[in-house]
């Protein structure tokens, strides 16, 4: 694994080289690590070509559960016995015998931590895995029974590569698109567009201050950081917006001093390129640049190149629940996001070097926390919020589908006086009762009628106790794992 982690560009900056004999000691060693990496790599590429390897791309804003899903499928897949998987065929007919959870092959990655999101689940009281705050991957080697003249056999193996990640850090693939001018005019078209100024009106009208080519001042850039980042926090907590960047400042006290200059008029292109290195654009422009190519595109390189399947992800509840405007910023993420791979049928060489995905999936998470009525009016709006992000004219010919799923169920119905009710525990470990505000497969048209809505969410749930001596409980994640294996197994 070692091997794995240290690069070719880290060796090359190595220290100076040494005696004869020490030179071509560390040359063979070169030799034999990159011999040992293209064996590795034909064997992956052998793998794919074969069918045998497929790699999901599990995307989702922050708290969308995706590493409560990762675990959750990891347990299910581990345990043929204790899971219900009926909708899945290879655990309806037996041929499901195990899986493994291993290091991912050529990433050079952690290995995603499924023992600690695994033993919060299953803790006494039950948690939640904590929030992640780097990526990380993993292989999960399926095995499955054979068939006809290759019964008795060796079982056959299909190898499922994921990859974790914070989902603040989805939020900065736009960025990649954008340089710093576009990315100043993007930002102040969003603070106008929405009520998101409102939350920090003498900040939006300082950073709209700062002139472009005023000598930039260290510590009123600093001050202007600090409490950039507590905006868009803010945004988070009192708006539930998504579309926040940089994404990095929600998870961690780095400095970026990554700053939009809202007001450019009087500028061109031209103009700014030409201010001096000291003005606060060159300086901002730095930063972003930084940032960008530091931070962004390593993991767009990471996680998105390999992609046969995507998985997205989405609290369809708790956008729906915190308004029309929450709503809205979620398109708007996944609209700028979506332009940001290209998706479409991958011929044989371009299925193996480019980001080409084949496959779409959308789920909606956390359905447990809604009467199984309502399933299916969430799926629907699910479709349609994404369909047309992701299906514009360049992604045509894409096969999508849409579930809702619960990766971990803590809920059960219950019958009260003739009605329907959902029962669980709170947070804090509270018994609870509660019925949901009715979901309709339509967004409302009109302002007013979103009051059914606001206010109304549905409490969060902490997992069911007793996980530990049976199994994880969930809703449709055996339908899910069909949509993402089904033609594979
Ligand atoms: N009721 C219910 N709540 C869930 C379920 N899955 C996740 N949650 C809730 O959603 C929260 C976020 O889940 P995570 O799996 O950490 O989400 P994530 O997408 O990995 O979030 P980041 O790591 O922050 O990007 C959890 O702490 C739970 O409160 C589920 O199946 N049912
Ligand atoms: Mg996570």
């Amino acid at each position: 694994m070692e091997s794995q982690v240290t690069g070719p560009g880290q060796e090359s900056s190595e220290r100076p080289s040494g005696s004869r004999g020490e030179r071509s000691r560390r040359l063979k060693e070169k030799l034999r690590h990159w011999g040992r990496g293209a064996q590795e790599k034909s064997h992956w590429v052998a793998e794919r070509l074969m069918d045998r390897r497929i790699c999901v791309g599990v995307t989702g804003l922050s708290g969308a559960g995706k590493s409560t899903l990762l675990t959750s499928l990891i347990y299910q897949l581990s345990h043929p016995q204790k899971a219900q998987l009926p909708g899945f065929a290879p655990a309806l007919n037996g041929d499901l015998l195990g899986a493994e959870l291993k290091p991912a092959l050529d990433s050079g990655l952690p290995v995603f931590d499924y023992e600690s999101c695994l033993s919060a689940l299953m803790s006494h009281p039950p948690k939640w895995p904590q929030g992640t705050r780097d990526v990380s991957a993993m292989e999960l080697h399926i095995h499955l029974r054979r068939h006809g003249r290759f019964r008795g056999s060796s079982p056959k193996t299909l190898i499922l590569e994921l990859r974790d990640y914070p989902g603040e850090w989805l939020m900065d693939l736009p960025m990649l698109r954008m340089d710093y001018r576009e990315w100043c005019r993007h930002q102040a078209h969003i603070i106008e567009s929405d009520t998101r100024a409102g939350l920090a009106p003498e900040l939006v009208t300082r950073l709209a201050a700062l002139s472009p080519q005023a000598e930039a001042n260290g510590s009123e850039l600093a001050r202007l950081w600090n409490d950039y980042r507590g905006f868009l926090l803010d945004c988070r907590r009192e708006r539930k917006l998504s579309y926040l960047q940089p994404g990095r400042a929600l998870l961690d006290e780095e400095d970026y001093s990554l700053l939009p200059l809202l007001d450019l008029r009087g500028f061109n292109a031209g103009e700014l390129e030409q201010l001096p290195e000291t003005s606060n654009y060159q300086v901002l422009r730095r930063h972003y640049e930084a940032y960008v190519q530091g931070q962004v595109a390593p993991f767009l390189e990471s996680h998105f190149k390999h992609l046969d399947r995507q998985l997205v992800l989405v609290d369809m509840i708790g956008t729906l629940f915190a308004g029309e405007q929450a709503l809205d910023d979620m398109r708007l993420a996944f609209t700028h996001i979506a332009d940001t791979f290209r998706y479409g049928e991958s011929g044989l060489l371009s299925k193996l070097w480019r980001p080409k995905v084949n496959r779409l999936l959308f789920a909606a998470t956390k359905v447990d926390q809604v009467l199984a009525a309502d399933h299916d009016a969430l799926r629907q709006l699910l479709g349609q919020q994404l369909q047309q992000t992701f299906t514009g004219a360049r992604h045509r010919g894409l096969p999508i589908f849409s579930e809702a799923i619960a990766a971990v169920r803590c809920s059960r119905e219950d019958q009260r006086n003739g009605r329907r009710m959902l029962v669980g525990h709170d947070l804090e470990g509270r018994y609870l009762g509660f019925e949901n505000a009715e979901i309709s497969s339509h967004l409302p048209r009109e302002e007013r009628d979103w009051s059914h809505y606001t206010g109304a969410a549905p409490p969060q749930l902490r997992p069911p106790q007793g996980m530990d001596s049976g199994s994880i409980p969930h809703i449709r994640v055996d339908a899910l794992l069909n949509l993402l294996l089904g033609d594979k197994v």
